[in-house]
């Protein structure tokens, strides 16, 4: 049985499912891997993660910091170059040991499906309620406060449920920033063609849509004290209000989104909007397909330049962090 009455028009809820929590994912299996590892020709691997103490500060999202390390205690001793000799004269072993406030999502990240839901009327009664992709109950499936103590971990669509689906696949490399430049566009279904044209990227079902804008590039530049005025001039943003781009991604099949800027969208909705995120709406909410931000993609563009070709092995999975709402990643490509 759905877990809803309605579902929002536009959504796939339900085809993979009543109760999938993979939405998209759902699309990469062994013929999507298979293609992925097909691809590699070099035997290389690239790093596409910033540092995660990156962008610097807390300009970007006043609601998340950068993270803070700090040593494991016990008895009153700090554990950073702790000799067991402290508690045994007799040994010689040297210990350091961490813990770290982490915002999941500072840096380098992935999206889970919990991130973004939507106020919907479900239960088609009139009356609109918290609900997140494939009509999952916000307060009661999803996040339910009550019974979590006030925590924010998700009974349902946490980061993990992407971690054991293992987050490998074929990607390709669309060079926004190649085909744009680096001056911040609001880029539609028409550019993205122009783009996918130009770079001769050539995009399947079940494929990781990378975006290069060239916004990681510049925070790197910026060192930790990142310029906020001259961010948002910077890159490429998809515009999450053009009804075609979005029917694009819904039928181009593409598994998930990653790309190297804040958002992936434009996040200045236009005057009398009903959503500030409508491509997080479109996406996590209404086709469960994951978005990743803050990716450094300038070396991987580079290297797949010198090769003539756009398409490589991704292997990106997020913390198998039960309930997390998204999570930092270390996405490796292989060309
Ligand atoms: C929001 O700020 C809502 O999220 P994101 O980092 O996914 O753009």
């Amino acid at each position: 049985m759905m877990n809803w009455t309605k579902r929002p028009e536009g959504s796939n809820w339900g085809d993979f499912g009543a109760d999938d929590e993979l939405g998209r994912l759902n699309l990469i299996g062994p013929e999507q891997v298979r293609a992925g590892l097909a691809t590699v020709t070099e035997g290389r691997t690239l790093c596409l993660s910033l540092p995660l103490d990156l962008p610097g500060g807390n300009l970007l999202n006043p609601r998340r910091h950068p993270p803070r390390l700090s040593p494991t205690e016990l008895d009153g001793a700090q554990y950073v170059n702790f000799p067991l000799a402290n508690l045994d004269p007799a040994l010689r072993d040297v210990i350091s040991d961490d813990r770290v406030i982490l915002y999941t999502q500072y840096s380098t990240q992935w999206d889970s499906l919990a991130h973004v839901g939507a106020m919907f009327d479900v239960d088609d009664n009139g009356v609109p309620e918290k609900v997140y992709y494939n009509g999952h109950r916000a307060d009661r499936d999803v996040l339910a406060p009550a019974k979590t103590g006030g925590s924010s971990r998700a009974e349902r669509l946490g980061v993990e449920t992407m971690a054991t689906h293992g987050m490998q696949g074929r990607a390709v490399l669309v060079d926004l920033a190649k085909v744009f430049g680096t001056n911040r566009r609001v880029i539609d279904r028409d550019d993205l063609m122009h783009a996918l044209d130009a770079t001769g990227a050539d995009i399947r079902p079940g494929d990781f849509m990378m975006l290069r804008t060239g916004f990681a590039e510049r925070i790197v530049e910026m060192n930790g004290a990142p310029d906020v005025e001259a961010l948002d001039r910077t890159g490429a943003v998809l515009d999450g209000h053009d009804l075609a781009l979005l029917q694009w991604i819904t039928d181009s099949g593409i598994a998930a989104i990653c790309a190297d800027n804040y958002a992936v969208e434009n996040p200045d909705p236009p005057l009398g909007a009903t959503l500030k995120l409508p491509l997080h709406h479109h996406c996590l909410f209404k086709l469960g397909l994951p978005l990743a931000e803050l990716w450094y993609l300038a070396d991987l563009a580079k290297a797949l330049d010198a090769l003539g070709r756009c398409d490589f092995l991704l292997t990106a999975p997020p913390l198998r962090l039960p309930g997390a709402l998204g999570s930092p990643v270390t996405p490796i490509a292989t060309i």
